[in-house]
């Protein structure tokens, strides 16, 4: 069976934007490929976390992780943390990435163009952690929203750098990225992507939000003043994105959802939207709620560590071997 893996940044609470372009599907592969999910929390303390509300949120991430149908018989589900051999091979991979590649990264270019002050060696080397996380188990596939596949690229090409180098060791992966869904436009701001570290956005809409608060952010949404429900992002982004919206989590087609709504106003269109909006949000909330206080959580990312554990040590071996950091045969 091919394998896929990908992993979230526990850095705030996850969204709708996760769920549409992550995990959601993470729960149809699982059937169909050996299934790798990890939570990301190395990634996420590249940027400062509160210690208090970063435990918080890994434990409510592992809990969405199940209750939006992950299940720990189908899927190795651990926190990427429990698994040492990333950070080491990590920093393998760092001395096999040029500086002028990292640079080029879109996610640190932007802020460093913007001469945001404060950024660190860790949000730097992101990338090469993530490359780590993806070769450290052979993935064939890594599912990812459309900002992240630029790293997904460059796991590829230090894969093969290092398997020319060193010869044949890691396989290269492929990025999956979806064509509905892989990028949620934030509701009060529908030219931003809907970011849960961007805390306080009204627009925003987390897995855990009051029904009847999400149901505001929906009814709210920014749209304009052409007055008909088209797909054009261009021109109106906001209905556009309440489209996508829809679509992603009634499994229709783009234009189906459009022919369905074309001769409604914005706000019969938003009303359906937030139904569908709520209607999941509370399948995925009643779960939450029968398993956050249960010892499930720890039962499954004891057993996913264990299991991701194997597979990593015995890869990063190999790697020691090939470039020579062993003397002694382990
Ligand atoms: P941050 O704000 O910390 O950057 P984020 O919410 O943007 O976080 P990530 O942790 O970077 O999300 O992403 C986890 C997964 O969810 C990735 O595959 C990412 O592409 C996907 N994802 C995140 N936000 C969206 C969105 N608005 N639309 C579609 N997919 C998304
Ligand atoms: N960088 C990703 C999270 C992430 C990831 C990975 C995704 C860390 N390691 C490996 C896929 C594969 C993000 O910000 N979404």
């Amino acid at each position: 069976m091919e394998r896929m893996l990908s992993g979230i940044k526990p850095s705030g609470q996850l969204t709708l934007g996760n769920y549409i372009g992550a995990l959601r599907n993470f729960v149809k592969y699982q059937d169909d490929y050996e299934m790798i999910v990890f939570i990301a929390n190395l990634h996420c303390i590249t940027v400062y976390q509160d210690p208090k509300e970063l435990r918080k949120n890994l434990k409510d991430a592992v809990a969405l992780y199940l209750a939006c149908g992950l299940d720990p018989e189908k899927a190795i589900i651990f926190l990427q943390s429990d698994v040492m051999e990333h950070a080491q091979l990590g920093h393998i991979l760092c001395c096999n990435t040029y500086m002028g590649e990292l640079n080029r990264m879109t996610q640190y270019k932007d802020k460093a163009s913007k001469g945001e002050t404060g950024l660190t060696a860790g949000f730097y080397v992101y990338p090469t952690l993530m490359a780590a996380d993806i070769l450290i188990y052979d993935a064939d596939y890594v599912p990812v929203g459309e900002d992240q596949k630029q790293h997904v690229e460059l796991a590829r090409d230090i894969a093969n750098r290092f398997n020319n180098r060193y010869s044949e060791t890691f396989r290269v992966p492929e990025p999956v990225v979806q064509k509905v869904g892989a990028r949620i436009m934030s509701l009060s701001d529908p030219n931003k992507k809907m970011s849960k570290s961007d805390h306080g956005d009204k627009g925003c809409i987390y897995l855990l939000d009051d029904l009847n608060v999400a149901r505001k952010k929906v009814m709210s949404a920014v749209t304009d003043s052409i007055g008909m429900i088209n797909f054009d992002p261009v021109n109106q982004p906001g209905i556009s994105n309440l489209i996508q919206i829809m679509a992603s989590l009634n499994g229709e087609s783009i234009e189906k959802v459009v022919e369905k709504y074309k001769d409604c106003g914005y706000g019969e269109f938003k009303k359906a939207v937030a139904d569908v909006v709520c209607d999941t949000l509370s399948k995925i909330q009643e779960r939450y709620h029968e398993i956050i206080n249960s010892n499930e959580l720890e039962k499954v990312l004891e057993e996913g560590a264990k299991k991701a554990s194997y597979l990593a040590h015995k890869k990063l071996l190999k790697v020691q071997r090939k470039v020579g950091l062993d003397i002694f045969k382990k």
